[in-house]
């Protein structure tokens, strides 16, 4: 059939056209959908709905069982009946109330103000409402005064010390003022300030939040930090009036917010010189006209953790201040506030060691990975085990030295506890401290990413973790001062602190086999330590070249002991021969002799660091 119309052919031209110009299309569109899909993630992979549950905080103490176990071993139980229930209720407190208030108090953080609109100086430290609550609750709560209201007595340190350690990791770091608070109340005490006795002891002592008082304790210079001694350059003038006027700068004050302070400075002479001793000042912050007292605050400090607290750099330009006690005697006067702040500074590391474990502990039941709760791992439960392990000696040993400091402010105490507190402070602060920075940082870790984030508020324990081995003295200062002791005792620390071993093992091979094998193992250990301390004591330099290994070492001997002596009890539980067990076979290895302390180690020390001759 021919096509006669031309009309028609081009009908039929269009539609083939159209056809396959639909064709085309659909084929693209194909293609294109398939293409697309390749790069489309399929929905069902995506769970949109997931959101992984945090870790929460309950109650700390109901949580810790161990804390009531040793408060159990310490405590007489009449006393332990009332502690518990402070501490269970005050436990419900930092869960539900305090918690929140101390992570306000890290996000609105301190800031100075130098000048008012006009241009007037002004110095103003602001500070976050949540910061004040903190104050406030401290008070109330007693976190200073328990000691010396001694209504437990000898115990009462024990009270105080198991509620800091709950508070510490909530308390938005405000257990730093108390810290110093409490040293400062000890100090009145202990050199019987009686001008102070009636005054700013009560205030700081009081449970009243409108009278409670928090300390400074301005030690620290641009060229005294570790030495005191010999880098304050502050100059106390006397006045007509017996007072003095004090000029410096002081270079690390932390809660520069406090009403008052204790500072050293050198007293200038009518001939214009300066002592070379320090002395020790008292001084309020304001005066009564709500002005500072001739106090410039130069500077905040910008520190990588603990940014709640505000410490300053701050000029003093003739600070009226009163002098405590004899002139010169200053380094050993602020003494019995470095001991208690040492001890503050160990139970803020125990608290921050168990707040994290039990987030990870709790965290672990609720994360699953691999298929499973992470608490079903093996080797994930192992890692947090050996970490409640340390967690569970340094709370002990912090209990153990609260405990022996009870006992000393007790009237009776013997010459021997005296001793043994002054030898067990620097030990437990540089022990706790370091634990804590360990502790933490593996406890991070075990949130995985998650631990790095900062919205979930784990960061932070990690960042105010690493000032403990830095505060109130670094590691190496509680080294050296175990090299004091030995000089101010004539060595006699080293026989009160064995005979203590020696009596914890004599008890413990009297209490069953298994206790007797692992109390004869810490009898060899002590006996060769012993042998290892005597080049030392011949050769000052080189017990100072050892004196980390040592004062480690003797960490370990005293905390084996300790759980030697909670295992050799009527009802002991297993997991004090287990942490006794497992300590003492930890301790054999790590002071050396002369090869590693000696001279010529000495100089191969220097020659690996500055020598290009290596
Ligand atoms: O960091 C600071 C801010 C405060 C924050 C507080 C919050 C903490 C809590 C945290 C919770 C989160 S304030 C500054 C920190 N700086 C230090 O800690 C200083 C580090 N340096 C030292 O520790 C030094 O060893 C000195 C300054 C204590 C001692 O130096 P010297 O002058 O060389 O010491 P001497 O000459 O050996 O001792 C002078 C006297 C002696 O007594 P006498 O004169 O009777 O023979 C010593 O026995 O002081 C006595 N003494 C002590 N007594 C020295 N240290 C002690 C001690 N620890 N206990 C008893």
């Amino acid at each position: 059939m021919t096509i006669q119309n031309p009309q028609n052919s081009i009908f039929l031209i269009d539609i083939l056209l159209f056809t396959l110009f639909f064709l085309v299309m659909t084929l693209l569109a194909i293609t294109t959908r398939k293409l697309y899909s390749l790069f489309q993630v399929p929905q069902c992979l995506i769970n949109r709905e997931y959101s992984q549950s945090p870790p929460t905080l309950e109650n700390p103490y109901r949580a810790e069982d161990f804390l009531r176990i040793l408060l159990v071993e310490y405590l007489p139980p009449h006393i332990f009946d009332i502690v518990s229930k402070d501490l269970k209720r005050f436990g419900k407190r930092i869960a539900n109330e305090i918690e929140a208030i101390g992570l306000q108090a890290e996000l609105e953080q301190p800031v100075l103000v130098q000048y008012s609109a006009w241009g007037e100086r002004i110095d103003q430290v602001m500070t976050s409402h949540a910061w004040k609550q903190l104050k406030d609750i401290s008070a109330e709560e007693g976190l200073v005064s328990i000691p010396y209201e001694r209504t437990h007595g000898e115990y009462s340190r024990i009270h105080q010390a198991a509620k800091l350690h709950l508070f510490s990791p909530s308390s938005g770091l405000y257990n730093c003022p108390l810290a110093m608070t409490d040293g400062a109340a000890k100090l009145i005490k202990e050199e019987n300030i009686t001008s102070l006795m009636s005054t700013a002891f009560l205030s700081l002592i009081s449970r009243k939040p409108t009278e409670f008082w928090t300390s400074g304790q301005w030690m620290t210079e641009r060229m005294g930090g570790s030495d005191v001694s010999g880098g304050t350059e502050t100059v106390a003038v006397k006045q007509i009036d017996e007072s003095y006027k004090l000029y410096g700068q002081k270079w690390f004050t932390s809660a520069v917010d406090s009403e008052m302070a204790f500072t050293l400075a050198r007293i200038q002479q009518p001939d214009q010189s300066n002592d070379k001793q320090l002395s020790l000042f008292y001084l309020e912050t304001k005066l009564e006209n709500g002005t500072y007292n001739a106090i410039q605050i130069d500077k905040l400090k910008n520190k990588l953790g603990t940014r709640q607290l505000p410490t300053a750099e701050l000029t003093l330009t003739g600070s009226v201040a009163q002098i405590i006690g004899r002139p010169k005697r200053g380094v050993s006067q602020i003494s019995h506030m470095l001991t208690i702040t040492r001890l503050h500074n160990s139970l803020a590391a125990t608290g921050a060691m168990r707040r994290i474990l039990q987030l990870a502990c709790d965290y672990a039941k609720k994360r699953q990975a691999f298929g499973s709760p992470l608490f079903k791992h093996p080797l994930h439960v192992r890692t947090l085990a050996n970490l409640e392990i340390r967690t569970i000696k340094a709370t002990a040993f912090a209990l153990d030295v609260s405990r022996l400091m009870g006992l000393v402010e007790d009237s009776r105490s013997s010459n021997n506890n005296i001793i043994l507190l002054r030898i067990l402070t620097p030990l437990l602060k540089m022990y706790t401290a370091k634990e804590a920075v360990h502790v933490i940082s593996e406890g991070l870790e075990c949130f995985g990413g998650q631990g790095y984030i900062e919205d979930t508020g784990l960061p932070r324990l990690l960042r105010d973790a690493q000032v403990l081995p830095i505060w109130e003295g670094t590691t190496n200062i509680q080294c050296l001062d175990v090299l004091r002791v030995h000089a101010s005792t004539d060595g006699e620390w080293f026989s009160v602190f064995s005979d203590v071993i020696k009596q914890r093992i004599r008890k413990a091979s009297s209490a069953g086999t298994d206790i007797a094998c692992i109390a004869e193992k810490l009898s060899g250990d002590l006996t060769m330590f012993t042998m290892l301390m005597e080049p030392m004591f011949a050769d000052s330099v080189m017990f100072e070249t050892a004196s980390r290994d040592i004062a480690f070492r003797l960490c370990n001997l005293y905390i084996s002991s300790l759980f030697l002596e909670y295992a050799s009890t009527k009802n002991a539980r297993r997991i004090m021969m287990y942490i006794a067990d497992q300590t003492t076979n930890q301790i054999s290895t790590t002071v050396g002799g002369i090869h590693e302390y000696g001279e010529s180690a000495r100089k191969g020390n220097l020659q690996l660091l500055y020598s290009k001759d290596k």
